[in-house]
């Protein structure tokens, strides 16, 4: 089993800022907001998808961003809300956030899972109207929708394994059809390990492992034995490659049948695809040969030329629609969740300078259009009902003090 892993930036939509305008009409006296609601960002929802088998898509998408909402409009018009960006990922996928903890895991088809949210819409000058200021020269920003790291992870199968005789270019071939990095030589036993490599085919996905060798008498311990032969075992399809260029190639598939029959003879029932490669080498006399000492289909492919992979790479594909995924039994892990951000932090970074962070400040700091007075005086009672003059006063703060909020410096005044 491999692991298939991958980092990807997440962005909800914003959300859509509030309006600021007032009522002026012919015949209505008094005028008043008329500001409208921006509307809710949209999230990035995650969507299980029993088709897919790896996460390799995800390689041409690293940062994802969803749609933001539409500003207020006049009239008390409310924006748009977003769609959401819905996402397919393969079953058994999970998701982190960078520091580890889980946000969830996707396991049956077309099971959602929300992994970044959109923001609020912020309110137009109709809604932030008030018995005290009926008419408010401010309206709020949008808010930011979620942003982050997360991480993908996938317990991977195989779907395609890839064996042979040494040299006979089984890692040349997984090479050119998939990401694989696998090391290409000419001398035998190149490869040591299984490697994995995902193909991308058309919009579709699966997994190729690259096998070692196997050699006669690999069961007895030649070569590098038969025990990688494990990785096999939930293949769905074998492709089998022979060297073009052999002199006893039905001998040497017959032997390769007999060491796989060696490890268990179920794996003698596979559904394989013979490829005969290095045809770059080989005339078309031979093939002709070929073909008729194995009776079988048989596929002429090169790695050089490039020959056939194309063919090799949907005929593969082809099969693996035939032969259902079988259900693997996925291992249970305990995550503990990070206790939630607290709502206002207060740093001292000298006597009388100090930041003022925390997850409810930034939400309120972030919905302020801080180019207005107004919304800034707003700002400073909704501080102040948060307990964050108070705060400072604990810490020290005397009249002047240098305070920092996020990206915006203002002075303390003592009340
Ligand atoms: N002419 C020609 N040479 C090839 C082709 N495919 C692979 N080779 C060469 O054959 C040699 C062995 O290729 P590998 O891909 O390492 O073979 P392997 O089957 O993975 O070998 P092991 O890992 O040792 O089992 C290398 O020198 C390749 O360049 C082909 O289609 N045509
Ligand atoms: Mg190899």
């Amino acid at each position: 089993m491999f692991v298939d892993q991958i980092k990807i930036e997440v962005t909800g939509g914003r959300g859509g800022n509030g309006m600021c305008s007032y009522r002026r009409e012919k015949y209505v006296e008094f005028g008043g907001p008329w500001g409208g609601n921006g509307g809710k960002g949209g999230d990035i929802v995650f969507l299980g998808d029993s088709g897919m088998t790896t996460l390799y898509p995800f390689r041409f998408m690293r940062h994802i961003k969803a749609k933001s909402g539409g500003d207020g409009m006049s009239k008390g018009k409310t924006g748009r809300s977003s769609d959401d960006t819905i996402i397919k990922v393969p079953l058994g996928t999970i998701v982190k956030y960078e520091n580890g903890d889980l946000i969830g895991e996707i396991k049956t088809p077309g099971e959602t899972l929300i992994v970044a949210r959109g923001g609020k819409g912020g309110r137009g000058n109709i809604s932030l109207s008030t018995h005290k200021n009926p008419t408010p020269d401010y309206a709020e920003k949008g808010d930011p929708g979620d942003h982050m790291i997360i991480e993908l992870e996938l317990k991977v199968l195989a779907d395609v394994g890839f064996i042979g005789f040494p040299s006979v270019g089984k890692s040349s071939l997984v090479a050119s059809l998939s990401n694989a990095k696998t090391k290409i030589a000419d001398y035998p036993f190149t490869t040591l390990s299984p490697q994995l490599g995902m193909v991308l085919a058309g919009e579709e996905t699966y997994a190729i492992a690259d096998l070692p060798g196997l050699i006669e008498e690999a069961h007895l311990g030649a070569g590098l034995g038969i025990q990688f032969l494990k990785h096999l075992a939930r293949c769905r399809v074998f492709v089998h490659v022979i060297d073009g260029t052999d002199e006893t190639p039905l001998e040497k598939y017959e032997k390769i049948r007999f060491e796989l029959s060696q490890y268990d003879p179920k794996l003698l029932e596979r559904e394989e695809v013979i490829v005969i490669n290095k045809s770059d080498m080989i005339d078309e006399k031979t093939k002709k040969a070929l073909k008729m000492t194995f009776k079988k289909d048989v596929l002429f492919t090169s790695a050089i030329t490039q020959d056939a992979l194309l063919t090799l790479k949907f005929l593969l594909l082809d099969k693996l629609h035939q032969i259902p995924v079988t259900e693997e039994v996925q291992t249970k892990k305990v995550y503990t969740l990070e206790p939630l951000e607290e709502d206002v932090v207060i740093t001292k970074v000298n006597d009388q300078h100090f930041k003022v962070t925390g997850k409810a400040l930034y939400e309120l700091y972030m919905r302020t259009d801080m180019s207005n007075d107004e919304a800034i005086k707003r700002l400073t009672r909704q501080m102040r009902a948060l307990g964050v003059d108070e705060l400072l006063k604990k810490n020290g703060a005397t009249d002047g003090a240098t305070v920092e909020l996020f990206d915006f410096v203002f002075e303390y005044v003592e009340r």
